[in-house]
C-alpha cells in the first residue's frame, strides 16, 4: 500500500475566498475586501476602500459562513479525513491592533470546528491566508514591525482558543509569490505592501525584502509559542512550489533556472535550517538591499524551526536566460517561455503532473521532513447539463494524474507525503483574478461573477470520483 493509513485526504480553501458575510458578526475589512473582480490577463484593483460601482467578489465569496454545516456534511459523505482552512484574522482582530478580541468571531469558529469534528474531519488551519487586516496594510502592512505584534497575538489568540480542537497549523500561505514583484497583488495579499506601476523596482524590492523578514521573525514566534500552547501542536511553512526548469540544456539556463527555484527554496531553507542561506546573504549585498534586524531577530528565527513543509502546487514554469524578464498579468516566473511538452488550462497553467513528483523528491531530498500537498486543483469553466449534473471529467483526469504522480514519489522514491487536499473542493472565488466562473469544486455551488445566484451546492462527478480515491485509500484512482 502506498500512502499510510493515515493518509489526511481532504480539501482546502481560505476563508476570505469562500465565507462572505464581509461585514458580519463583528468582522473588519482586509486587504481581500478592497481587490476587486478582474480575469484571465486583466489584474485585479486595489482600491482606496470601497468604491462604488465596482465589485468586491470576496465580499459574499459561496457564503460558506452561512452553510458550513451543510458543506461539512457533504465533505463527511465523501469521506475527507481532513480539511484545510483559514482564520479570517478580521473577525478576530477586526483592525488587527484592537485591544480586545472580538467574542463574536472566536465563538463563529468555536462552531465551525465543532462541526468538522463531529463529523470526522480533522482541521488544518492557515493562520494567514491573504486576509490582514486593512488597518494595517494602511500603516506599512509586514514592512511595519508593528504588523509582527499583531500577527502573534492574534495568532496565540486563536491557538489558546481552540487548542483541543485543531493540532495541524500554517503560518503564511504562499509566502513566497511576493518574489514576482512585477504585480502589485502579491505584496499586497502576502503582506499588505501598496505599490502601483510606478513605484520603482528597488524600492519594491526593499519593501519586499523587508516585509519577508519581518514574517520570518513572526512566524518563528508563533511556532514557539505554539510549542508552547500544546506540544502536540504540528506547525508547517506553506510555500507555492511552481517547478522552474531551464529551456535548453544551455547551462546559462540552468543556472538561471536555479535561481528562480531558490526564489522559493530561500524559505524552506530558513524555515528548516533555522537561518538566512548564504546566497540569500549575498543576494541582498548585490542588489543593494539593506535589511533592518533588531538584536535577537536572527536567534529568534533560529528557534521557529517548523514540524512539516506544505505546499501548493498548481503547475510548472520554464525559463530561459535569455528572454525577457518583464512581468505581465500572466507571467507566473520572470524569464518565462513556454513549454513544448505541456498542454495548458484556460488560465495559461500548464498541466504537469510529473511536476508534483519532480518537487517532492526535490524538497524531501533537500530536508527530510515531512510534506504535505496542501493545495492541488483544476481551475476551469463547468458546464451544467440540462439536468442540472456536472461531468467534469477534465478535472477527474487533471487530479487523477497529480495523484499518480505523488503515489510514485511515495512509493518509488520513499518521499514521506502526509497529505493530499484538493484546492477549492467547493466552488469558491478566485484569489488571481477574483472570477467564480474559475471553478475548482467537486462541489458546485449556483453562483456567478456578480454574486447571483441561489448559493446551492451540489456534487460533481468528481465528487464521487474523489470518494472512491479516499475509500481505497489512493489505490483507485
Ligand atoms: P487562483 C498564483 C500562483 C499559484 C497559486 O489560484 C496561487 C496564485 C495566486 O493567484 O494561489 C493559490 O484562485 C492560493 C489560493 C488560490 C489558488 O492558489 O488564482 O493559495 O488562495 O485560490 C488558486 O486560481
Amino acid at each position: 500500500m502506498a500512502f499510510p493509513k493515515n493518509f489526511f485526504w481532504g480539501g482546502a480553501v481560505a476563508a476570505h475566498q469562500l465565507e462572505g458575510a464581509w461585514n458580519e458578526g463583528g468582522k473588519g475589512m482586509s486587504v481581500a475586501d478592497v481587490m476587486t473582480a478582474a480575469r484571465h490577463g486583466v489584474p485585479r484593483e486595489i482600491t482606496d476602500g470601497i468604491v462604488d460601482g465596482k465589485i468586491y467578489p470576496n465580499h459574499w465569496g459561496n457564503d460558506y459562513y452561512h452553510h458550513y454545516q451543510e458543506d461539512h456534511s457533504l465533505y463527511q459523505e465523501m469521506g475527507f479525513r481532513s480539511f484545510r482552512t483559514s482564520i479570517a484574522w478580521t473577525r478576530i482582530f477586526p483592525n488587527g491592533d484592537d485591544a480586545e478580541p472580538n467574542e463574536e468571531g472566536l465563538k463563529f469558529y468555536d462552531d465551525l470546528f465543532d462541526d468538522m469534528l463531529a463529523k470526522g474531519i480533522e482541521p488544518l488551519v492557515t493562520l494567514s491566508h491573504f486576509e490582514l487586516p486593512l488597518h494595517l496594510a494602511k500603516m506599512g502592512g509586514f514592512t511595519n514591525r508593528k504588523a509582527i505584534d499583531c500577527f502573534v497575538r492574534f495568532a496565540t489568540t486563536v491557538m489558546e482558543r481552540y487548542k483541543d480542537k485543531v493540532k495541524y497549523w500554517l503560518t503564511f500561505n504562499e509566502v513566497n509569490n511576493q518574489m514576482n514583484m512585477g504585480m502589485p497583488f502579491f505584496g499586497w495579499t502576502n503582506s499588505g505592501v501598496y505599490f502601483d506601476e510606478n513605484t520603482p523596482m528597488q524600492e519594491r524590492k526593499q519593501k519586499i525584502w523587508q516585509a519577508v523578514h519581518n514574517e520570518f521573525v513572526a512566524s518563528a514566534l508563533v511556532v514557539k509559542k505554539a510549542h508552547e500552547i500544546n506540544p502536540d501542536f504540528q506547525m508547517g511553512c506553506m510555500i507555492a512550489f511552481t517547478p522552474v526548469y531551464p529551456a535548453t540544456c544551455n547551462p546559462a539556463d540552468a543556472i538561471y533556472a536555479e535561481e528562480r527555484m531558490r526564489d522559493k527554496f530561500l524559505f524552506t531553507d530558513v524555515y528548516a535550517h533555522g537561518k538566512y542561506p548564504e546566497y540569500l546573504r549575498k543576494r541582498w549585498e548585490n542588489e543593494g538591499i539593506t535589511i533592518e534586524m533588531e538584536p535577537g531577530d536572527e536567534e529568534i528565527i533560529a528557534g521557529g524551526i517548523m514540524d512539516f513543509i506544505s505546499i501548493s502546487y498548481y503547475m510548472s514554469a520554464t525559463v530561459s536566460a535569455t528572454a525577457s524578464k518583464e512581468i505581465t498579468p500572466t507571467t507566473q516566473v520572470a524569464g518565462e517561455v513556454p513549454n513544448p511538452y505541456l498542454k495548458a488550462t484556460d488560465w495559461g497553467w500548464t498541466i504537469d503532473p510529473q511536476g508534483l513528483r519532480y518537487v517532492l523528491r526535490r524538497l524531501y531530498d533537500r530536508y527530510a521532513m515531512p510534506i504535505y500537498v496542501v493545495e492541488n486543483g483544476f481551475g476551469a469553466y463547468d458546464k451544467v447539463e440540462e439536468d442540472g449534473t456536472v461531468h467534469d471529467d477534465n478535472r477527474i483526469e487533471y487530479l487523477s494524474a497529480h495523484i499518480k504522480e505523488m503515489k510514485k514519489a511515495v512509493e518509488e522514491d520513499g518521499v514521506d507525503v502526509r497529505g493530499y487536499y484538493v484546492w477549492g473542493c467547493i466552488d469558491l472565488v478566485s484569489a488571481g483574478t477574483g472570477e467564480f466562473k474559475k471553478r475548482y469544486g467537486m462541489i458546485y455551488v449556483d453562483a456567478d461573477d456578480e454574486g447571483h445566484g441561489t448559493f446551492e451546492r451540489k456534487p460533481k462527478k468528481s465528487f464521487y470520483w474523489y470518494k472512491k480515491v479516499i475509500e481505497t485509500n489512493g489505490e483507485e484512482v
